[in-house]
């Protein structure tokens, strides 16, 4: 490292560059490069310069944190909500091995904690590990043992649950968590706030720290799900790429949208409940305009404290529609006996079963071979954002004539598609629950 700088130090720099002399402040990381020197700038990026470009103005050594003691011995003011961190892993609980430069899930959820004591001035926090997986590895299993975590936490006398959770899958899991609580008319006690990072805990561009003081903010202070407006589970990530405020979504009008950006996690067909702001050590959690309007305007339903579980024996075959979907998928479906397809429809939710030029008899055979299938097909939308609506074009009246569903959806197609299989595990009426509303996954949008 140049000049005697260390990792961890913080550095004032002047560079020489093409446009002249400038000035740039931050934390010394591992060089990304030989002969490099990379920094973390204030808004959480980092860069990277030749060693022979920079001129150091200042460096001091960054004083040792005091190792904050672990959750279990940890100084817990029981004067404060108690907030339950269920574990599964993810990029939250990863540490970057600067040998290879892998991200491995490798935290225990104290640690966690330990990298984030301002969460003692929030909450009494326990925590609870269900492992340290990928969210790409999490299976329905895993959602029922999230369940039956956040039933124990609520039996315990927790005032809120946080779990923290892979990006990738995180709002598929939360929607799932959702449905159990209130699929079927119930509320959870308390919050659930789903949390994950874009960048791992280590690295000093991480997102970790503001994601979970905002999901343990929510989670302790946050007002009593209504079950009805999809607040009983939410998800807090970034609201924008820079630090500073992350925004609380409903978990089944949230989707990831982006596979790097710390602010990947974009409402679907809708604006999050609320925002947390983190300023200069202050945390503000903020209802937005529309959620406590919805609130004043309901009638919260009764706390339960028993969620349902899903079948996970329940399999569901997923398609895309566009120039490549032909009859082979679906009777390769049906052939190994699946429960439900699911069609991700182009546009308003459209497939490719008509033949108007009389040279593309594939569109027919699928048309055909939908029609007789017995089993439910459920129709989402590739376009992730807008409605599913097949009342606009011949061609989604067809599609409903010959039994599809999905007409009307406006939560994220993962939400569309966990409810099917909440269904499904349920035994409840397909259709019926299809065309349902059951905690508010219906999404205002233009359908309304
Ligand atoms: N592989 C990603 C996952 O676990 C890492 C992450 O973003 O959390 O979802």
């Amino acid at each position: 490292m140049a000049q005697g700088l260390e990792v961890g130090n913080r550095v004032r720099l002047k560079l020489t560059t093409l446009d002249g002399e400038t000035e740039i402040e931050g934390v010394v990381l591992p060089s990304a490069l030989p002969d490099h020197i990379t920094i973390k700038l204030a808004n959480g990026y980092n860069v990277s310069h030749p060693l022979e470009s920079i001129e150091v103005l200042s460096s001091t050594k960054s004083e040792p944190t005091a190792t904050s003691p672990s959750v279990s011995d940890a100084p817990q003011n029981q004067d404060l909500p108690t907030v339950r961190i269920i574990h599964t892993g993810g990029t939250i609980a990863s540490k970057v091995d600067y040998t290879t430069g892998a991200v491995t899930a490798q935290f225990e959820p104290s640690e966690l904690v330990e990298h984030v004591p301002e969460l003692l001035k929030i909450a009494n926090l326990q925590v609870h590990k269900i492992g340290n997986m990928f969210s790409e590895d999490i299976r329905p299993n895993h959602w029922n043992q999230i369940i039956e975590a956040t039933e124990q936490a609520f039996e315990e006398a927790c005032d809120g649950v946080v779990v923290t959770h892979g990006t990738d899958t995180l709002h598929i899991t939360a929607s799932a968590i959702a449905f159990a609580w209130s699929g079927q008319g119930g509320n959870p006690p308390g919050r659930i706030a789903f949390v994950g990072s874009q960048r791992s805990s280590d690295r000093a561009s991480s997102d970790a720290a503001q994601n979970l003081i905002s999901a343990v903010k929510w989670a302790a202070e946050g007002p009593q799900p209504t079950g009805e407006l999809s607040d009983a589970v939410v998800v807090s990530m970034h609201e924008t790429s820079d630090d500073g405020a992350c925004s609380i979504h409903a978990a089944t009008g949230v989707r990831k949208l982006h596979s790097s950006r710390r602010d990947a996690f974009r409402p679907v067909n809708t604006t999050p409940l609320a925002t947390v702001r983190i300023e200069n050590k202050l945390v503000e959690l903020q209802l937005e305009g529309h959620y406590q309007e919805a609130r004043m305007n309901i009638v919260p339903r009764t706390i339960t404290t028993k969620a349902d579980r899903y079948d996970e024996t329940i399999v569901i075959r997923q398609m895309v529609a566009g120039p490549w979907l032909t009859t082979r998928e679906v009777e390769d479906a049906v052939g190994s006996n699946v429960d439900a397809l699911v069609i991700h429809g182009t546009g308003l939710g459209h497939l490719p079963i008509e033949n108007p030029n009389d040279d593309a008899p594939q569109n027919i055979e699928l048309h055909q071979a939908l029609e007789q299938l017995s089993l439910p097909i459920l129709i989402v939308n590739q376009c992730i954002h807008g409605p599913v609506n097949m009342n606009v074009y011949s061609k989604g009246r067809i599609q409903q004539n010959i039994g599809l569903l999905g007409h009307g959806i406006t939560s994220s197609p993962e939400a569309a598609v966990v409810k099917l299989h909440f269904a499904l595990s349920h035994q409840l009426d397909v259709p019926t629950i299809m065309g349902q509303n059951l905690l508010g996954e219906q999404q205002q949008t233009i359908l309304n």
